[in-house]
C-alpha cells in the first residue's frame, strides 16, 4: 500500500496531496504515532488528538516563514512527522534522539522551545511584534490547549496581546482535558461555550428584561427571535475572549479537516487578535487512549492490542509511597489540607482527594497561586502540604520566597521527580530545586536515601513549624522494608552508613545508595570511604562535616542537582566560612549546562552520577596521596568488583 506520509518531507510536499486525501493521511499519521509512542512512551493522547489540526495548520500556513508555536509542545508528533523528522521519529524520546518537544536546534520549523504550560501567547506576540518592526507580514501562531489557557502566563500574554491587537492568531485546542478533566471557571466558561448555556442564559436574561418593557417589549422579543440564530455563535460564546480584544471564532470541529481548512484559511486573512476555538477529543482514535485520556496522556511503553502499560517488575515509586504516606498523616491530622497544580494523579494526591474531597483542591496549571494558597491556608493554622514536581516549582519561586519563606509559615512541599526525569529532556529535569530552596531564610530542606526514609521526612516536615521542603525522585523506590510508626527525624541531623579512613563520601537523596556501593567497590581496591546520608542540605550537619574534614581531610560530595548553589557548594561554603580551607573536595553533580533528554541511567552515566562515576571521583581525588595506614591502591579487574543489586533505574511513570 502507498503511503502518503513517506511522500512528505516538508509542509510544501504536505501541500501537494489532495484535500480529499488528508483524512487518509490523519489515519496514516495516528498509526505512526500509536506505534511508535507504544515503543518509547510519550505524550500519546494529546497528539492523538491534534492530528487533523496540525495537518490543517501545515496546509493553510507556510512554515517556517508563518510561525507555529505549540504550548507545552507535547503535541507536536504530527508536526514532527511533516516537518523532515518523519524517519528519525522513531528515536522519539530518547538519548541522542528526537526531542519529544519543540527544540529550535532540532529543527527550523519548531519556532519556540516550550515544556511548560502557557508560554505560548506570550511567545507568539513577541514574534508578532519583531515580525511588525522588520515590516514583515508572516503569520503568528500560538496552539494552546484548554489546560495550558489556566495559567496565569496564559491570561498575562492573552491581556498584553488584546491590547496591543497585533495581528496574531491563537488556537485554543479545547479537550476539555488538562492531564486529568480541566477545572477552574475558564473551564466552566469554555464548556458553556460547547454546550450552548452561555447562549441561553443571556438569551432568556434578555427576554425577561425585554418582556418587562410595556408595549414594545414583545415585539422586540420576538424581533430578537428571528435574529437569534445570527447572534448565535458570533457574540455571545467568546465574550470573555472578544472583551479581552480578541475577535473569537468558534467553537469548531477539530477533527472535520474540510472545515478546519476553510476556517483557517478565513482567519488568515483577519487582522488583528483572533482566537479560534477548537473542540477535538483527547486521545481520538484508539479507544483505550479516548476512554483512558489522563492515563494515556503521557504513557509508559505498552501492547497497542490490549492498551496495558507495560511494566517493569519494581518496588513501588516514590510517589506512590507519598500518596500512601499523605493519606497516612491526614487521617491523624484533620488541619492538612493537599494542593496540587494539576497534577493529582501524577504527584499521587489522587488518593488524599478521593478520601478528603473537602480538604484537596486541585487549582489548575496555576503553580504560583497554589503556593500563595497554601500560605494563606497556613497563615490561619492549617497545615497545606504542596505537591509538585521540582521542575513546576520553577514557576513560584517568588511565593515559595514571598509568600511562605518572609513570614516563616508551615507549609509543606513535596518535591517529586526532583533530580534526573530522564525522557522529557531540559524543561522538564528536575536539577534545580536545591540550588533555589537552599538560598531562602527559613526553609528547611530534605532529600531521603530510600522511600522509607522520605515517610519519615514527610512526618519531619509536618511536625516543623515552618516551611519544609522534602525532594525525591522520579520512578520507583529502593525497595527496602517501610516501617509501620513514622517517626520525625532530627532537623539537621545526618547519618553515617560506613566509616572509612580515606575519604568521606557525602552524598543527598538518591545519591545516597550510589555512593554506598562505591564504597564497597572502593574497599576492594584498598580505599577505605566513609559514606554519610547527608539526608538535610538545609540545615547542613555542620558538626558532622566540620569532624570529617578535620579527620579525613578529603571528601566527594554527590547530588543530583546542578553544581551551582548545590550540596556540594553548600558544604564548600562551609568548609570555607570555617577556616577549614586545606580539605580536598570534589563535587558531583551537573555542570553549568542544561540536561538533554535520554534515560535516565544514561544520562547519570554522563553526569558520573552512577556507582562508577563515583568510584572514579574517589580515584582521582584520593590518587596518590598517603592513605592511611600506609596501604596502598590495589587494581582490581571488572569480574571481582561487586555487581549492583540495588534497583536504581526503574522508571515506570511518566508525566
Ligand atoms: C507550568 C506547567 N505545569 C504543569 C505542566 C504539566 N502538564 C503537561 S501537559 C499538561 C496538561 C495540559 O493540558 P492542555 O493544555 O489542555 O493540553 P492537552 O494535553 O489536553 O492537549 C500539564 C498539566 C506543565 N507542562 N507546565
Amino acid at each position: 500500500m502507498s503511503s502518503l506520509l513517506e511522500k512528505i518531507n516538508s509542509p510544501d510536499d504536505l501541500k501537494q496531496i489532495s484535500k480529499k486525501d488528508l483524512q487518509k493521511l490523519a489515519e496514516e499519521i495516528r498509526e505512526v504515532i500509536i506505534k511508535t509512542v507504544s515503543k518509547t512512551g510519550g505524550h500519546l493522547a494529546s497528539n492523538l488528538g491534534v492530528v487533523e489540526l496540525s495537518i490543517a495548520i501545515h496546509y493553510v500556513f507556510n512554515a517556517p516563514v508563518d510561525k507555529i508555536i505549540w504550548d507545552v509542545g507535547h503535541q507536536i508528533y504530527t508536526h514532527k512527522l511533516l516537518t523532515g523528522r518523519r524517519e528519525r521519529f522513531h528515536t522519539l524520546r530518547q538519548y541522542q534522539g528526537l526531542s519529544g518537544f519543540p527544540q529550535k536546534d532540532e529543527s527550523i520549523y519548531d519556532a519556540f522551545n516550550t515544556g511548560h504550560s502557557g508560554t505560548s501567547i506570550s511567545a507568539a506576540l513577541a514574534l508578532a511584534k519583531a515580525r511588525d518592526v522588520r515590516g514583515e507580514n508572516n503569520s503568528v501562531i500560538a496552539v494552546i490547549g484548554d489546560g495550558s489557557m489556566t495559567a496565569g502566563l496564559s491570561f498575562e500574554g492573552l491581556n498584553h496581546a488584546g491590547a496591543l491587537n497585533s495581528d496574531m492568531i491563537v488556537i485554543l485546542n479545547d479537550n476539555e482535558m488538562s492531564i486529568s478533566p480541566n477545572v477552574g471557571a475558564l473551564s466552566v466558561h469554555l464548556n458553556r461555550i460547547l454546550t450552548g448555556q452561555l447562549f441561553n442564559k443571556m438569551r432568556s436574561e434578555i427576554e425577561m428584561i425585554l418582556k418587562a418593557i410595556p408595549r414594545i417589549g414583545n415585539p422586540m422579543v420576538r424581533f430578537a427571535e428571528r435574529v437569534e440564530e445570527a447572534i448565535k455563535g458570533i457574540f455571545v460564546p467568546g465574550r470573555l475572549f472578544e472583551d479581552l480584544g480578541f475577535q473569537y471564532v468558534g467553537p469548531i470541529d477539530g477533527h472535520n479537516i474540510p472545515h478546519l481548512l476553510e476556517t483557517l484559511n478565513s482567519v488568515k486573512k483577519l487582522k488583528g487578535s483572533i482566537l479560534v476555538h477548537v473542540v477535538t477529543t483527547k486521545g481520538k482514535g484508539y479507544t483505550p487512549a479516548e476512554r483512558e485520556a489522563d492515563s494515556f496522556h503521557g504513557t509508559p511503553p505498552f501492547d497497542i492490542e490490549t492498551g496495558n502499560f507495560i511494566k517493569k517488575n519494581a518496588p513501588p515509586s516514590y510517589t506512590t509511597i507519598f500518596s500512601n504516606t499523605i493519606v497516612e498523616l491526614a487521617r491523624k491530622d484533620k488541619k492538612i489540607i493537599g494542593i496540587t497544580a494539576a497534577m493529582a494523579d501524577g504527584t499521587g494526591l489522587d488518593k488524599f482527594a478521593t478520601e478528603f474531597p473537602q480538604r484537596f483542591y486541585d487549582v489548575g496549571i496555576a503553580e504560583q497561586h497554589a503556593v500563595t494558597f497554601a500560605a494563606g491556608l497556613a497563615k490561619e493554622g492549617f497545615r497545606p502540604v504542596v505537591a509538585i514536581y521540582s521542575t513546576f516549582l520553577q514557576r513560584a519561586y517568588d511565593q515559595v520566597l514571598h509568600d511562605v519563606c518572609i513570614m516563616n509559615l508551615p507549609v509543606t512541599f513535596a518535591i517529586d521527580r526532583a533530580g534526573m526525569v530522564g525522557e522529557d529532556g531540559p524543561t522538564h529535569q528536575g536539577l534545580f530545586d536545591i540550588s533555589f530552596l537552599r538560598s531562602l531564610p527559613n526553609m528547611v530542606l530534605m532529600a531521603p536515601k530510600d522511600e522509607n526514609e522520605m515517610r519519615h521526612m514527610l512526618k519531619t516536615a509536618f511536625d516543623y513549624p515552618g516551611p519544609a521542603a522534602v525532594r525525591y525522585p522520579r520512578g520507583s523506590g529502593m525497595g527496602v522494608l517501610i516501617d509501620n510508626e513514622l517517626m520525625a527525624l532530627k532537623i539537621g541531623h545526618a547519618e553515617v552508613l560506613r566509616a572509612g579512613e580515606d575519604v568521606a563520601i557525602l552524598a543527598i537523596g538518591n545519591s545516597v545508595f550510589p555512593a554506598l556501593e562505591s564504597a564497597i567497590q572502593l574497599e576492594l581496591e584498598g580505599i577505605d570511604a566513609t559514606v554519610v546520608n547527608a539526608r538535610f542540605v538545609k540545615p547542613l550537619d555542620a558538626g558532622l562535616i566540620e569532624k570529617l574534614a578535620k579527620k579525613i581531610g578529603v571528601i566527594v560530595t554527590v547530588e543530583e542537582n546542578v553544581l551551582q548553589g548545590g550540596f556540594g557548594s553548600a558544604v564548600l561554603e562551609y568548609l570555607n566560612d570555617n577556616g577549614l580551607t586545606d580539605v580536598k573536595v570534589r563535587r558531583i553533580g551537573i555542570p553549568d549546562e542544561f540536561v538533554t533528554h535520554g534515560s535516565p541511567k544514561i544520562l547519570r552515566n554522563k553526569y558520573g552520577l552512577d556507582v562508577e562515576g563515583i568510584s572514579r571521583a574517589v580515584r582521582e581525588v584520593v590518587g596518590s596521596r598517603t592513605l592511611r595506614k600506609g596501604r596502598t591502591l590495589r587494581k582490581v579487574s571488572v569480574s571481582s568488583r561487586v555487581s549492583s543489586q540495588i534497583p536504581h533505574d526503574h522508571f515506570p511513570n511518566i508525566r
